[in-house]
């Protein structure tokens, strides 16, 4: 167990002083922001000495460490995870309530550090805390936006995007760590050098840009063992001291340059989730904190060995998606040019350094930078995938000779582009997805041409959640629970203990307990709706809850048009019994994707008209949650009652929300998509509801046509009345105009696309009769009962603990260690 640091004197009196040197306040005189940093600087304080500990043991044993590169970690509030980790959380709230400080009221002060859009983030930070958790060297590299996620404000139910300025206060459980800085250069032009005396061709960028990279860690707290990795987030300064040295030396414009480059690279996310842009900016951020985070990782490689063939024995890297997928030439770079290796030695240390992960399918998501862009940026950069396309292509037209079509498909450079996914291919030595059905469509589908290639490359890694913050912090009534009735917390750590559960899934006092511990979440969440939306909502309603990004392919559309559907038939047979509903939203939409904006638009239309019913007697209530994110979703997945998982099927990698919505009770409503398909194998068909089009449907419907969406519209009146309804005024004050372009998206072809591209109705009434169903399940409160439960029992495949372990087995090979 933790030794006793919280010794519950000591750290009252620590938080006493910290309020007194930071502020010269009383504890009574303090605001609660002010309290909250002197909270967090005492919990630091006691990290800190594992966290030497922790890169102590890594200094003296030496083990295999994994860099996770990924442009975004979703990490959430670090407050109370840590103490939960730490195993600390009660003892600090008793602590606290003794100094009359409430520390639910605390946690609420610290803003979500939103370093991520969504799943894919999230994903970064809960890898993060696994891999703290079971003892493996790691660390995370990002960039230290100075804006994140922006804040989402809902005005006249338009999002409005407002600056995320969290790093406002300060942040208390960073550092700064300016003895790391690193040097990132950006532009200018090549000159080949030749040593006449070693006979060696150097390569010299001139005339370039730079920036001065600086690190700033933060502490990644493993559950109960002592453990502390390091989140290592890159900030930009500028090099050059502008006033003593440029501005001396006549060099104004250039200084000035270099000033902005620095403040400019971390200034803010980009708000794009399952979307490239291809704004250099973004590019200029990729090459930023990857050519840093290389640096540092070969420096510290290089102050302990000195055959940097063995590099791979000590490193590797997870390359998070395409976007830091530059570290492959980035490397190259390294090994060649600053350490003079030769092409095939630099290769086969790359090639085995480097890992690939692929999160998605959508075509828009993939990154393919134009080559004058990319070059004029990364000259030298460029040269090198030149080289290793050239290399590469030989390979091709060896293996299919003749086959020029193959050629065209795989090369990294084609039609004035570089193809970010093949180079991470050709150099990764894996390439895996992120659930079964994923991998497999990666496999047959999209890379299918590599996968012949190369086929040991690929491999399957099923997504995983944390445990930790999704039910010991998030859902602590569920969690103590599950502790009773286990008899041991060590599911903490090993989540297949759940199954354990099962034994209670016929005992009707346990699913009692079960339920009002559902029931009191739902309180705390209505309340939460109440102060955020000011709208009543009834706990003893159904909770059906739709909480991700805002995108089309996860068919929020398809969600509110059954509820304007419903509200058709309880208007229009107010005699038939229907148990009261309530719809909850909660998304950002990326800022320049209108229509996902008018999406949210509408369903805040749907609420104002559906809610101000009084004819309706409160059975059907809408609402859209302002700002979701990783603190309000906490409390969102502890009080659902129903896990909205309808995207198109084959269109959503993974997903993971699912999973922390299984483990909080709440069954599936979804389609054959995703890891949703691993949960309805865990949990059983007859405790989720599936409906809709299958992933080989669509895909076979997308390959060769033979879906019309006017044969639906034509031939299901219900459904016709709905779609009209976006065109008829009745949730636009009379407008018939506002919503035409969704009317449109489903029925015309548009900007070159089909109609109706998700499939949204062609699966209306498989998703319809799968709601019904929900309904009935739900009046049967026993069954409906053992069903939640069954999910929460079910679950422990889908913890990230589980997936880490796959990733350090298959791919990564990293030693543990004690601390
Ligand atoms: O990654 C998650 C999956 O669970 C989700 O299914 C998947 O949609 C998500 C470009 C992305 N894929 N691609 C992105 C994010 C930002 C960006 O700029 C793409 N996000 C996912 C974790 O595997």
């Amino acid at each position: 167990m933790y030794s006793p640091r919280f010794d519950k004197r000591a750290f009252k009196h620590e938080v006493t002083e910290n309020v007194k040197t930071l502020f010269r306040k009383t504890i009574e005189e303090a605001t609660p922001q002010q309290l909250y940093q002197a909270v967090s600087y005492a919990v630091k304080e006691a990290i800190i000495d594992d966290w030497i500990a922790t890169q102590r043991t890594y200094d003296k044993e030496d083990p295999k460490m994994v860099y996770y590169m990924s442009m975004e970690f979703l990490l959430g509030r670090a407050l109370g995870n840590n103490l939960i980790n730490m195993t600390a959380y009660k003892e600090v709230k008793e602590a606290l309530d003794e100094l009359g400080i409430d520390l639910n009221l605390l946690e609420d002060q610290e803003p979500d550090p939103a370093l991520g859009n969504g799943g894919l983030g999230r994903l970064a930070a809960c890898f993060l805390d696994s891999l703290a958790t079971l003892g493996y060297a790691a660390y995370g590299c990002g960039i230290r936006y100075r804006y994140g996620m922006f804040k989402q404000k809902i005005e006249n139910g338009y999002q409005v995007e407002k600056p995320d300025n969290w790093l406002k206060n300060g942040n208390p459980f960073e550092l700064r760590r300016p003895e790391y800085a690193k040097e990132v250069r950006f532009g200018g032009n090549i000159r080949v050098e030749y040593d006449d005396k070693t006979g060696k061709t150097h390569f010299v960028q001139e005339n370039y840009e730079s920036v001065l990279a600086v690190p700033y860690d933060y502490p990644i707290v493993g559950y109960n063992n002592h453990v502390v990795n390091t989140l290592r987030i890159w900030d930009a300064e500028p090099i050059v001291d502008f006033q003593l040295e440029s501005f001396d030396r006549g060099d104004y414009h250039k200084a000035v340059e270099q000033q902005n480059l620095a403040k400019n690279i971390v200034e803010v996310l980009y708000p794009n989730d399952n979307h490239y842009a291809g704004k250099e900016l973004r590019l200029k951020q990729q090459y930023f904190f990857v050519s840093a985070s290389l640096q540092a990782a070969v420096a510290k490689y290089k102050r302990k060995h000195d055959d940097l063939m063995k590099l791979p024995e000590k490193m590797v890297i997870q390359m998070n998606d395409t976007h830091p997928t530059v570290a492959v030439a980035e490397l190259m770079r390294i090994l060649l040019d600053e350490e003079d290796l030769g092409w095939n030695e630099a290769w086969e240390i790359t090639t085995k350094v480097c890992a690939y992960t692929n999160h998605t399918i959508m075509a828009e998501a993939l990154e393919k930078w134009p080559i004058d862009l990319f070059s004029r940026l990364l000259p030298r950069v460029y040269q090198i995938i030149q080289e290793i396309d050239r290399r590469f292509l030989i390979q091709v037209r060896e293996q299919y000779p003749g086959d020029e079509n193959k050629v065209r498909k795989m090369a990294i450079l084609r039609d004035g582009q570089v193809r970010m996914a093949n180079m991470a291919i050709v150099a990764g030595f894996s390439v895996n997805g992120v659930a079964r059905l994923h991998t497999e469509i990666l496999k047959h589908q999209e890379l299918r041409d590599f996968y012949e290639m190369m086929p040991q490359k690929f491999n399957n890694k099923t997504n995983g959640i944390t445990q930790r913050r999704f039910l010991m912090h998030g859902n602590p009534l569920l969690s103590d629970w599950v502790t009773e009735k286990l008899g041991t917390k060590d599911w903490a750590t090993d989540l297949s203990l759940m199954s354990g559960l099962k034994k209670w899934a016929d005992d009707k006092e346990a699913l009692k307990e079960f339920m009002d511990i559902k029931y009191r979440n739902k309180e705390r969440l209505a309340k939460y709706i109440l102060e955020h939306n000011g709208v009543e909502v009834d706990p003893r309603s159904i909770f059906d809850v739709q909480v991700k990004r805002l995108h089309e392919y996860k068919r929020q559309l398809l969600n509110i048009l059954h509820v304007m559907y419903l509200y058709n038939q309880i208007k229009e047979h107010p005699e038939k019994s229907f148990y009261p509903r309530t719809f909850i939203f909660g998304a950002k939409a990326s800022a320049g994707y209108i229509r996902a904006k008018q999406i949210i638009k509408l369903i805040n239309s749907v609420a104002e008209v559906v809610n101000n019913d009084r004819s309706i007697n409160g059975k059907l209530k809408v609402v859209f949650i302002e700002d979701y994110k990783v603190s309000n979703a906490e409390i969102i997945f502890a009080a659902a009652d129903v896990s909205e998982q309808i995207s198109t099927a084959s269109k959503e990698a993974s997903g993971t929300g699912n999973m922390k919505f299984m483990l909080n009770g709440a069954p599936t409503l979804g389609t054959m998509d995703g890891a949703n398909v691993e949960i309805v194998e865990e949990v059983g068909i007859e405790n989720a509801f599936i409906f809709g089009l299958s992933s080989d449907e669509v895909i076979n419907f997308e390959n060769n046509g033979g879906y019309d969406p006017y044969e639906i519209y034509n031939g299901d009146p219900d459904v016709r009345r709905v779609v009209e309804q976006l065109v008829d005024g009745t949730y636009s004050h009379g407008d018939h105009e506002m919503y035409r372009d969704l009317y449109n998206s489903l029925l015309k072809p548009t900007d070159g696309n089909r109609a109706d591209m998700y499939f949204i109705l062609k699966d209306f009434r498989a998703y319809a009769q799968a709601q019904e169903r929900v309904e009935a399940a739900y009046r049967d409160r026993d069954r409906w009962a053992k069903m939640a439960l069954l999910n929460t029992a079910c679950c422990g495949k889908f913890s990230s603990d589980r997936t880490i372990r796959e990733y350090v087995d298959e791919i990564w090979h990293l030693d543990h260690i004690e601390v």
